[in-house]
This record gives structure tokens, C-alpha cells and sequence, in this order.
């Protein structure tokens, strides 16, 4: 009998760093073996002429999620993972969403539990953070980042999220202490509310307007003062789906004089433009999330920032809503932009769409696909080694890739529940076939072989970015000294 439970032979690996030919054997869930010439287990998977890639992970994906306008997801645990699943992705990071008034704890055990009943694929979770109060940072935070909670989002526009810059700080100043790396959605809320005003007293309410409210330069400035905020504390942070040059050059100049500044971008950044929510009707709320999709010369910046590596994360930023009246169009036909539902189906066809348009192209090497798509993500929230690479030791989580498959992408073959694709018709090559999450194989012959609820849930550790800035900086910095200092009196006070 072998030793192992499966084995993957014959294939090509890659990881972030190296590429090779090896046969992998996994025992527990785990890669025990990675070498040439191993026996086939009584599972035994051939990869012959295919690539076996670490599984992906999606670090920015909306799922069973309220938004802040009230509208439920329409993807729950369920669909969503069995969707990232079937797209090479087999960990997701969505957020326990915290509204305003509620409690931290009570938010994330009503996710917990939701997730525990349906997830096909592991998953950890990031916090959105809208009510910073005195309990929850001195409490509630610190508890959850202690039980593997290590990363929150916070906003900078949206009525109901907005954080203003001084309570960004003191949430910088927590996550610094206790060990956590805060997301920022970086958006002017001043600028956009004012362009937003004078569209609609012109009647101009169409969904292509949604791009214009949302402008660059709303991004620009707020990227520009978020990360102003964590260079005054020295502190990491992650600026999440950056959409545009001049961020993208801020974020760049910023990492050169020695700051923690890191950056993520998502493929409607890559591959769709403003000019597609131009379409008849309201059709262009199917493409209308924030930042909005920009130009052509958007589009080169961010290529531009994932090869130089000033963007190190591509994730979906999945927000899944139906093009109906439970999700995008409350209105029907009369929904104006600012009522549709920001966001955007992406976690099934993430992966195949960089391969297909960096690999395939030459822009990128198989190595720079698999950080940007996994090892970059697990290093950013602390799940390596165990999850976003193959190497003895590791979660047995592997995509094996036909990098000759064609595929017209459709939504009827997509698996999330939101009944259309913002990619719709386009010609893709490459595509994962086989794909395996802690020894168990998800998916085969285009058929999901596991359960609901078979996915677990991880507790993530520091992230690496603060791991380096500690280790980097001078200890003594006035600004957070004075922080903990007012914050420990004003808790003797009480
Ligand atoms: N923008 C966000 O900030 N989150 C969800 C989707 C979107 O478009
Ligand atoms: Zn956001
Ligand atoms: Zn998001």
C-alpha cells in the first residue's frame, strides 16, 4: 500500500520562486513528498503537459455580505467558494462586515457560523471596521486579532462606512500595537458626494455618470492622505483595489523612501474601461463598482504596477450583485447611478483571465502569476507557509492547469448566483481542471466531488508587512508613544 493518500505525477510545478518537473505526494492533507519517480498512491492524479500551481487565494472577495446601502450578496458560503473553487482558488478572505452600532464579536460569530455551514474551500476573514469605539479598540480588536483576525478594511467614502482621518489613526495605532495590517478603500467622499450633487441637478443619472462621480483624482488625493496618515505612525498598510496612474505612482513613491505602503488591484482594472458602462438603458450597471473601471491608459499603469511590483496582490474584489431589483437595480429601469450596487462578479474567472492575458502573452512568468495569485496574498495576512505555495509541509492545495484550453467565457458555465458576467464573450486560454484543497480533490472533470461544509476556517498570523516594519524601524516614535499613552489614561479615567 503507498504511503500516500493521492499523488499528483508527471506535471510542471511552479511556485512564486522556482519551476520544476516533480511528482507530488500528499499523506494528511499535506504535501509529504516532491520528487522525480514517485509511486502512484491508489488515487493518483497524471499532470503529464499540464501546470500544477499552488491553489489560488482570493484576499478581497464580498460574500454573504450587507452592503453599506442594505443590499445582501448574492453569493453566500456556498456559491461563492464551490464558484472560486471551479476558477483555481481554494482559500478566500471575505470580510465579517461590521455596521455602524454593531458589536464586533456578534458580527463575526453570525459569520462564522455562516461560513461553517457552506464553504467548500478554507477561508479566513478581514473585518470592515465602521464604528471604531473606545470598547472596540481596546477590546474587541485585540481579541480578534488574537484569534487569527489579523487584517481590517477601512473606508474613506460611503455615507454609512466612512471613517474620518483621525479615527483612521486610531485604528492604524491599534493594529501597530496588536499586530494587524489595516486595508484602506481610498476615495475622496467630499469629492464624489459634490460631483455626484451637480450630475444628477443636471439630469445626467445615466450608469455611465458613476464613473465620472468616482473621478481618478478622488482616488489620487485620498490614496495620497491615507498613506500620508500611516507614514506619520510608520506603520504597514494595504491601499486595496487601485484603479489608476497617478495612485499607483503616489503608492510607488511612497515604497521608495522606505514606507509600508503595499497595494492590491483587481481584474476590472486590467480588462474592462469606463467606456462599457456607456450602454443602452441602465445595461452599465452591470459593470459599476468603485473605484470604477478607467481608461486605456489606466489599464497600461496598472500592468505597469504589477510587473514592477509596486501592486503585489490581484484579487477580485467580488461583490456580487444581480442585475435585477434585489441587487443592482432597486429601481428597475429607473435606478439612477447612485442607487446601483457597486460591485462586481470576479472570483471564478480571476485566475484564467491573468493567465490567459499575462502568461499567455509573455507579460508575465508563471512564477509572477502564482505570487500575484496566491504566495503574495498568504504572505500579506500571515498564512504562509501553510497555505499559497507548494513545498513539503504545506496544505495540499493545488490547481493543475491546461494552458491550452480555450475557453469563451459565458456565465452559463460559471458557478456564483448572479446570472450575468461582466466579461461575457471573451476568448480565454487556460483554464485549471483539476483542483485540490487539503488533499481532497474539489474539483474533476468539470464536476464539484465535495460537500457543503467541508471547507475550515484559518487563522491567519502577523501579516509579513508587520513583521518588517517592526523589525525595520527605529523603536521610539513620539506620535504612537503619545497614542498609547492618552489611551491608557483615558482608560484609568473611566
Ligand atoms: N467597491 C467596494 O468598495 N466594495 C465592494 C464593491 C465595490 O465596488
Ligand atoms: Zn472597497
Ligand atoms: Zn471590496
Amino acid at each position: 500500500m503507498s504511503e500516500f493518500d493521492l499523488t499528483v505525477r508527471n506535471g510542471r510545478i511552479a511556485t512564486a520562486s522556482e519551476t520544476y518537473e516533480a511528482d507530488i505526494g500528499i499523506r494528511d492533507g499535506r504535501i509529504v513528498a516532491l520528487q522525480q519517480g514517485l509511486a502512484p498512491a491508489a488515487h493518483d492524479i497524471d499532470a503529464a503537459g499540464r501546470w500544477v500551481l499552488p491553489g489560488g487565494i482570493d484576499s478581497h472577495c464580498h460574500v454573504e455580505q450587507l452592503s453599506g446601502m442594505g443590499v445582501m450578496c448574492a453569493d453566500d458560503f456556498y456559491s461563492a467558494t464551490v464558484s472560486a473553487a471551479f476558477g483555481g482558488t481554494t482559500t478566500i478572505i471575505p470580510f465579517a462586515a461590521q455596521h455602524r452600532g454593531q458589536l464586533l464579536p456578534d458580527v463575526v460569530a453570525d459569520y462564522a457560523r455562516r461560513a461553517a455551514e457552506k464553504a467548500v474551500v478554507d477561508y479566513a476573514f478581514h473585518l470592515i471596521l465602521t464604528d471604531p469605539t473606545e470598547p472596540a479598540l481596546t477590546d474587541h480588536l485585540p481579541t480578534l486579532i488574537r484569534d487569527g483576525i489579523t487584517s481590517f478594511k477601512v473606508f474613506m467614502t460611503y455615507k454609512a462606512l466612512k471613517l474620518g482621518d483621525d479615527q483612521i489613526l486610531d485604528v492604524l495605532a491599534v493594529a501597530d500595537r496588536e499586530g494587524a495590517l489595516v486595508m484602506v478603500h481610498a476615495e475622496n467622499n467630499e469629492i464624489i458626494d459634490w460631483l455626484v450633487r451637480h450630475l444628477q441637478a443636471q439630469g445626467y443619472t445615466a450608469p455611465k455618470y458613476h464613473a465620472v462621480a468616482h473621478a481618478p483624482l478622488a482616488e489620487a488625493e485620498a490614496t495620497n492622505r491615507a498613506i500620508t496618515l500611516a507614514r506619520l505612525l510608520d506603520t504597514p498598510m494595504l491601499i486595496v483595489h487601485v484603479s489608476q496612474a497617478e495612485a499607483i505612482a503616489t503608492i510607488g513613491t511612497a515604497q521608495r523612501l522606505g514606507a509600508h505602503i503595499h497595494a492590491e488591484t483587481c481584474p476590472q482594472y486590467l480588462f474592462l474601461k469606463a467606456d462599457d458602462l456607456d450602454l443602452p438603458g441602465v445595461e452599465g450597471a452591470k459593470f459599476c463598482c468603485s473605484p470604477p473601471p478607467r481608461d486605456a491608459a489606466s489599464q497600461q499603469a496598472v500592468w505597469q504596477g504589477l510587473l514592477d511590483g509596486t501592486l503585489k496582490l490581484f484579487s477580485s474584489d467580488h461583490a456580487p450583485y444581480r442585475y435585477d431589483d434585489s441587487g443592482k437595480l432597486p429601481n428597475g429601469e429607473k435606478t439612477t447611478f447612485k442607487q446601483i450596487a457597486n460591485g462586481l462578479p470576479g472570483l471564478e474567472v480571476r485566475m484564467p483571465l491573468l493567465f490567459s492575458e499575462g502568461v499567455q502573452t509573455g507579460r508575465l512568468t508563471i512564477n509572477e502569476f502564482v505570487a500575484l495569485t496566491a504566495t503574495n496574498h498568504a504572505r500579506m495576512y500571515g498564512l504562509l507557509p501553510r497555505k499559497g505555495t507548494i513545498a513539503i509541509g504545506s496544505d495540499a492545495d493545488i490547481a493543475i492547469w491546461n494552458a491550452e484550453r480555450e475557453v469563451l467565457i459565458s456565465h452559463s458555465m460559471l458557478h456564483d448566483n448572479v446570472g450575468y458576467t461582466p466579461y461575457e464573450g471573451r476568448r480565454i486560454k487556460g483554464w485549471p481542471e483539476v483542483v485540490i484543497s487539503r488533499g481532497r480533490i474539489v474539483v474533476q472533470d468539470q464536476t464539484l466531488q465535495v460537500g457543503r461544509g467541508s471547507g475550515q476556517y484559518l487563522r491567519c498570523g502577523v501579516p509579513e508587512p508587520v513583521l518588517k516594519a517592526r523589525a525595520l524601524r527605529p523603536p521610539d516614535n513620539f506620535v504612537r508613544t503619545l497614542f498609547e499613552h492618552s489611551q491608557a489614561s483615558q482608560k484609568d479615567a473611566q
